[in-house]
This record gives structure tokens, sequence and C-alpha cells, in this order.
């Protein structure tokens, strides 16, 4: 069968992407795109149904009935497959966070003297979850006592991960029940892969069972101490103003492109592209400045502190070297793509990698080290800087949106309560209303076999008009910043009468965006925030809430929708579903989770069936609550979008409008 090769209008609905395909296709210029469109996905292993985890196999069970070799099933095949899924991103989350704790540690010994504490009112509060006193210590000593108590919770030997105790009272007595309570985070990760190896656990349920264990050990353990670390060394965001998409490289300064997901040396090159020095040795060969911008998570980490401009999400990074005005791409780990190293040759570009984890064949590899971050960081932007003269013809396509990142979980505590009564009652009162209809967490990747951001923009949009507020991180974040969707005026434009009236009170957009992927920690903090707040239940499970990742392709993400529904959300993942295969295992994620944690996984390639089931669910939330039905006739008739629509008429209509004809 001929393969279909898509439309540059079929394989994105970012404008700027578009025109950059159109290009690619032009030059001949292969992309993740054209591959996913020459490669069809292996059906057997994207069921979850192939099993390689001996040298007998790889046995797949396509076949009714059909065992592998050694007698596996396919729910054994599928649940184990599943596991080694959650182990990765698990893992990922979670070892970025252990080298923040150790970046905070050296800055506290006085051994990475670029970095110091920036929000020490967060490393008290840090101090409070990880049990370590305040009492009159410097900065500089309580910062080392936090570091090594974050360190410890990777590999104590007894216990249980102390930031738990931050999930609603109700919560953590589900885990123990369960005894799915995670003891280390490090120790869940390798008993997955110690329960998944061959003939060791082998009833798919009891696999699942510890998966719950690993992810919440990601959640409420890796990922909330990556965020914590990152918001104690580098600030604790509150909202800037700034732009999103490939429009924001610029064609008279030399641009740099920070990618993947760690803050610690972006945070410094963005410091470096700032030195006078650097910018008189730019000037010197021809450009106007040193233009930095973000791709991924690096991006969102710098976007939500220091308002660097985002240039895209995951499958924009090679459409950015292709506009031939990029002169670094800087990486350093996780959802960098190999294919940057050929492509960045094609063009002026130089591909550099800087982690001791990860480095690509064919790239300059500078690594980074913490003790000398300032000079490394300098190195890096000069060696970008001497690229300049030997750029080409420039393809930046005009495409840029106004955004408002930044909203941390104290900051909307803060914008909803105000600084002298920060809290999330404001919140809570409008769900309770009717005004907000429910929540949804929109997150995760963009996916190469999925029409890239396509299915974000469509459900987005029907949430918001359906007077559902959004928040969301990671490339989902980056997709609705390109929309336009991260501004407050964009309430006035698509959300629907009640989340309007709460967006011009607050003054905040309708999509809130909440960082990186490390960040959904702080999703989990609001949602603990608001089940105790009052009003509306007791638990994650009783809010009307749901959390989705439309367009999900990393492991990441599988952790992710699973510490979630561990935590009692109910979580709807777009394309396709990695345990297709198995009806059994399908069945434990969904009914067998909600009714042992009350949250449940399910997923689904339509996008209409996404809102369909996200609004349902919100809605028979609020009936158990007893909330009001959903009725949006009995908002919006106040406010400033009432005043300018109002202004648009004529005066007598405008008075009958806003009074009603009194005479009658
Ligand atoms: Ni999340 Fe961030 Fe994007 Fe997916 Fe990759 S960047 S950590 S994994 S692709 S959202």
């Amino acid at each position: 069968m001929a393969k279909k090769i898509r439309l540059p209008e079929e394989a994105s609905q970012d404008e700027a992407s578009i025109a950059l395909l159109k290009l690619a296709a032009e030059k001949g210029i292969e992309t993740a795109f054209s591959r996913a469109d020459a490669m069809a996905a292996c059906p057997i292993g994207s069921d979850g149904i192939c099993c390689k985890v001996c040298s007998m196999g790889p046995c797949r069970l396509v076949k009714e009935g059909q065992t592998g070799i050694c007698g596996a099933t396919v729910g054994t095949v599928a649940a184990r497959n599943f596991a080694r899924m959650v182990a990765a991103g698990a893992a990922s989350h979670s070892d970025h966070g252990r080298d923040l704790a150790y970046t905070l540690l050296a800055a506290a010994e006085g051994h990475a003297p670029d970095y110091k504490v920036r929000d020490p009112a967060k490393l008290k509060e840090m101090a409070g979850y990880l049990d370590v006193k305040v009492d009159g210590q410097t900065t500089e000593e309580l910062a080392r006592e936090v570091a090594l108590a974050a360190l410890a919770e990777f590999g104590k030997p007894q216990g249980e991960i102390l930031n738990l105790k931050r999930a609603p009272a109700k919560r953590q007595e589900v885990w123990r029940k369960l005894g799915i309570t995670p003891r280390n985070i490090d120790r869940e990760i390798v008993e997955i892969m110690h329960r998944t190896h061959v003939g060791n656990d082998q009833d798919a349920e009891h696999i699942l069972d510890h998966v719950l264990r690993a992810a919440l050990g990601d959640g409420w353990g890796g990922s909330m101490l990556a965020t914590d670390l990152s918001d104690v060394l580098f600030g604790t965001p509150g909202p800037v103003f700034t732009e999103a998409n490939l429009g924001v490289l610029k064609d008279d300064e030399v641009n740099i492109i920070i990618h993947g997901h760690e803050p610690t040396l972006s945070e410094m090159i963005v410091a470096a592209t700032q030195d006078p020095e650097l910018i008189e040795y730019a000037k010197s060969k021809g450009a106007k400045g040193i233009n930095i911008a973000g791709i991924c998570c690096t991006a969102n980490e710098t976007l939500m502190r220091q308002g660097v401009p985002l240039a895209g999400n995951f499958l924009q990074q090679e459409l950015a070297i292709i506009t031939g005005s990029v002169e670094a791409m800087v990486v350093d780990i996780q959802c960098i793509m190999q294919s940057l190293a050929v492509l960045s040759d094609q063009f002026h570009t130089l591909l550099i990698t800087t982690s001791p984890k990860a480095k690509i064949t064919g790239a300059t590899h500078i690594e980074f080290d913490e003790h000398r971050a300032m000079e490394i960081a300098k190195e890096i932007v000069r060696k970008a800087v001497d690229r300049f003269p030997e750029r080409g013809k420039t393809a930046i396509p005009d495409h840029r949106a106004n955004m408002i990142p930044g909203f941390s979980h104290e900051y909307i505590n803060y914008a909803l309560g105000g600084y002298y009564r920060g809290s999330l009652r404001p919140l809570n009162d409008a769900i309770m209303s009717g005004r907000i209809r429910g929540v949804v967490a929109n997150i995760g990747c963009n996916n190469a076999r999925v029409c890239h951001d396509e299915v974000f923009r469509y459900v987005v949009t029907e949430f918001l008009k359906n007077d559902v507020l959004v928040v969301e991180t990671g490339c989902g974040a980056i997709a609705s910043a390109k929309q336009g969707y991260m501004t407050p005026e964009a309430a006035f434009e698509v959300a629907g009468p009640g989340l309007r009236e709460v967006c011009e009170t607050a003054g905040i957009p309708p999509v809130l965006h909440l960082g990186s992927c490390v960040d959904n920690s702080r999703i989990l903090t609001v949602l603990a925030q608001v089940a105790t707040e009052g009003g509306l239940g007791e638990d994650i499970c009783d809010i009307p809430a749901v959390g989705m990742a439309p367009e999900w392709m990393s492991e990441k993400a599988i952790s992710i929708a699973t510490y979630c529904v561990a935590s009692g959300a109910y979580v709807i993942m777009g394309h396709s579903s990695p345990v297709e295969g198995s009806e059994e295992v399908t069945r434990i994620i969904s009914d067998g989770w909600e009714e042992k944690v009350g949250g449940r996984l399910e997923f689904t390639n339509d996008p209409e069936e996404i809102v369909r089931r996200s609004l349902a669910h919100i809605d028979k939330k609020r009936a158990e609550l007893g909330l009001p039905e959903y009725d949006p006739t009995k908002w919006g008739k106040s406010g400033d979008w009432r005043i300018n629509q109002l202004l648009e008429l004529p005066f007598t209509e405008r008075i009958e409008a806003a009074y009603g004809n009194q005479a009658e």
C-alpha cells in the first residue's frame, strides 16, 4: 500500500510550523513529520504485546490465547511493558530532581559560586516538609541541610517519602490501605525493573499496583523536589510578559536556542547573553545583539522565571534549525531528537550537548560543570557568536503570540486571595457557584503521528467555551501559548461567560501556564489545597477536574498520568493506548484503578470524545458534591466585556440592554 505523505497543513496546525514544513519539503530536508509518514508504527509493539525481556523472544502475542515461550500471558506482557514505561518516566523526572539537589548542596557549600538561594522563604517551606528544623541557621547552612534531606528522599533505608504528607489526609489513607505508599524514590523504580525481569511478578494487577507506588514516588517525590529546588535556586515564578513561537527568532541578532529540561545551565546562559562584553563581541561579528529562546521544558523553566520567549514545542526543534537563523542549539537532557546532529550539519548551526548523561554522535560536547557554570555558559555563547558570520539565507516565520506565564501555585494563591490572605477560596467558590464548571489539566507532548497542536487547540477551545479553567505544563502549554490563549484578553474572546467573569476579576488568562513537566507537581499541590479548602469534598477524587495529555509520546507522560490517577484524578490520554492489546490491563487501569484509588486512566484518539468524557466527568462530580447544575446563562452580565459590548450599541439600545425597558 502506498504510504500517505501528509501535506504540511495536515501534519501541523501551527502556522509557523506549516511554513517551515513547506520549506523542508521544497529542499528535501527530512523531519520527524516526514519520517513518521515514511514508517508505520509497529502494531504489535504499539499495542503493548511484544515481550522482549529475555532472549527466547521477542515474543509477539498476536493470536487469541497465545503466550510467550515462558508462558507469559498478554496481560502480563502488557502490564510489564507499561510498568517499564513508568519506570523510565519516573526515573527521568526524579534524576533531574536529584541533580538540582546536588546543585543546591554545591551552592550551599560554596563550591558552585554562580548559584545561590534566590527564594529563602521557599527554602524554609521546604525545610518544613523535609523535617529539617529551622533554628537560626544561616541561609547557606539551612540550604545544605535541605539539600541533604532532599537527597535522602531518593534512597533512604526506612520510612516513606516525606512530601506525601502534602496530600489530603483521606488520600494518604487510601495509599496506606492499599500498601502503595512509596518508601523512597529510587527503590520503587528499581523494584519495577526487578518485578518485570523474566520469571518474576506475573500477575498483571499485582504488577500494576506497584506501578502506582513508583509513579507516586515521581509525582510527590522526584518531580515535587525538582520543582521546589528549582524555585529555591532560581526563584518562585510570578507572571511575566513574553512571546511564543518561532517568530521570536531574530534576523539581525545571534540566536541561541536552549532545549531540554534542566534550568541549571540555561539560567547561566540567559545571564551570559546579557554580558556587555559578549554583546560587544556579537556586534563585532555584525550582529545587533544576542537573542535567546527555548524549546521543550528548558524553555518552560526559563520562561516561567526569566520570561525567555518560547521558540516552540517538541515537534518544532528541527524546524527551528530549518529557519537557518539559529547559531547554536544548546541541549541538556530528555526529548532531544538525535536527528538534530545531522540536520544542524546542513546549516550553520552548532549543536552543543552539555550533559554528562546525554551525548549525541556528531554534536559538539561541552560538558557542564556547576562549579564553573558561568565560565562554561560564556564559552558556549562565544561559540554561538562565532557562527553568526556563517549564516546564510534565513526563513523566520512571522508568527508569534503574546503570553503571560508564571503561575506557580504560590502566585495563584496570591492572585486569587491577595497578599495578606493568599487563598484558593475564590477558586473553590467559583467552582461551587458554577462560574467555573470545573478544571482541566492539559499537559504532555507532541507526537509526530498526530497533527501537531491540533488536538490541543481543539480541546482547549472547547473547554474554555464551556467555562472550564485550564491549567497547563510542558509542550501542551506551549501549544496554548502559541494559540494566544495565555493572555487575560483571551478570556474575552474564547471563554464562556462565567469563566470570563473570574478571569476579569482576578486579571488572569483563562489558560494558566504552570511550568515544565516536573511542575505537574504544582498541579498536585493546587488540587490538594482545593480539596482541603472546603466545599469541594475532602479528597482529590472529589474535585470536578480532569487531567489529559492529548498528544502524548514520552514515557514521562505515562508516569505523570499514572501518578495523577494514583492521586485520585480521572486522566484521558490521546493518541494510542500502550496496552491496547490487553483487555485485562485496559480494564485494570480504568475500572480497576477507579475502584482502588478513585482515579482512572483511559486512552482515546478522538478529540471530541476527550471533551465529551471530560465534561461528563466534571458534571458527575458536581452532582456528587451537590453543587448547582452548570448553567452559563446565569453569568456574564457584568464586567468590562459586557460594558465593551454595550459601548458598541447606539445609546438608547445600550440603556435598554443594560437596564431593560423600565416602562414595561
Ligand atoms: Ni514533558 Fe518536557 Fe514536551 Fe513531552 Fe518532552 S518536553 S518533560 S515529555 S515532549 S511535554
